[in-house]
């Protein structure tokens, strides 16, 4: 059955063609990517073993320190695209500051920058709850054969070329787009390969399942408040139903197949929101936007927003098309 479908690899392949004068620099990312999950995959599913095999802090039987797997994701993303030389920075939610990638081939000639969030969700690392990882992909915009500069990063998401995540959850599941639709892929863990198995993903137009951290309702402003309480009434096709992960990466995934809104929104504990719209919101705006749905921050549209900082968090209202826009409803009629 699984030979029948095409695998991530052959499918990268394939779609190289989509871009004019490729020269493969992208494809070559997107490859790096496959890898590097697969290699986070082997260690997050090992997670539980913790007690068996040592917990954070302490050493393996090799002799090893065990490091947090956030940490050991973050590097085995950044070492995998560095080692490889096929992208001129990376900037990471772990990292203070970006990384300006040297390499032995002159790396300040390629053309891609890449943003990521290497381990999303770890409040669940340790309560066998999914996990994801996000990534976006931007072409530079200062000259090529220099260093990178904070200018290639701080780009509106409007700018993406490519952006995806990994989900490690019941099956790992790798979910990308190039501005051609989207396209999710599941690992046959046993030989290590992704295969296609969410050809052309859409967000239904409406759902019924939204998705916010009730517990903090109190310091939500006024709109979204009443658009929780819309959610909850008998009413049409209403109450919906309430399903929240704390994975965002989990809360998108299941809201895009089945239909539902994820919202995460400014708090009079998080003035900001707590997201941040680099290694986040713009990759998982730019998918749900190619997926038929919708991102914005309440008011207007994620991707159209110009960063001022790496770590700069934004709030998030993102998913089925008719449900984001009832909520910007809301928040506008709040104002
Ligand atoms: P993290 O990057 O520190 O893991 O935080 C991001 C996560 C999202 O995956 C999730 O949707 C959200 O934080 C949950 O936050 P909260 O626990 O405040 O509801
Ligand atoms: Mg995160």
């Amino acid at each position: 059955m699984e030979e029948r479908n095409k695998t991530l690899g052959e499918f990268i392949i394939e779609n190289q063609k989509a871009f004019q004068y490729s020269s493969g620099e992208l494809s070559r990312i997107l490859n790096s990517i496959r890898l590097a999950a697969k290699v986070v995959n082997y260690k997050v599913n090992k997670a539980g073993l913790v007690d068996i095999i040592g917990a954070v802090g302490e050493q393996n039987i090799q002799g090893e320190e065990q490091q947090k797997l956030d940490v050991y994701a973050n590097e085995v993303f950044i070492q995998t695209l560095i080692n490889r030389e096929i992208v001129c920075g990376i900037a990471s939610e772990e990292n203070d500051d970006f990384i300006t990638v040297q390499g032995s081939d002159n790396c300040h000639n390629n053309k891609y920058v890449i943003l990521m969030d290497p381990l999303d969700g770890s409040s669940n690392i340790d309560v066998n709850v999914s996990l994801g990882t996000i990534f976006s992909v931007f072409r530079r915009i200062t000259p090529i054969g220099t260093p990178v500069t904070s200018e290639d990063f701080l780009q509106p998401g409007v700018n993406q070329v490519a952006a995806g995540y990994v989900i490690y959850g019941t099956s790992t599941m790798l979910v990308y787009t190039t501005g051609f639709g989207v396209n999710g892929f599941t690992l046959n863990p046993a030989i290590g390969t992704f295969y296609l198995s969410h050809p052309n993903m859409k967000f239904p137009k409406d759902g019924h399942i939204y998705s916010v951290n009730e517990g903090n309702y109190v310091h939500f402003p006024q709109g979204v408040k009443n658009y929780i309480k819309y959610c909850q009434r008998e009413e049409d096709d209403r109450p919906y139903t309430s399903r929240y992960i704390g994975s965002l990466v989990s809360d998108f995934h299941r809201n895009m197949i089945k239909g539902g809104i994820y919202i995460y929104p400014t708090s009079s504990k998080a003035p900001k929101g707590k997201l941040r719209l680099l290694y986040e919101c713009n990759p998982m705006a730019f998918i749900a936007e190619q997926a038929g749905g919708k991102a914005t921050d309440g008011f207007g549209r994620i991707m159209e927003i110009q960063p001022t900082e790496l770590h700069q968090r934004v709030p998030f209202f993102c998913g089925s098309q008719n449900m984001v826009e009832k909520a910007e409803q809301f928040m506008a009629e709040a104002e």
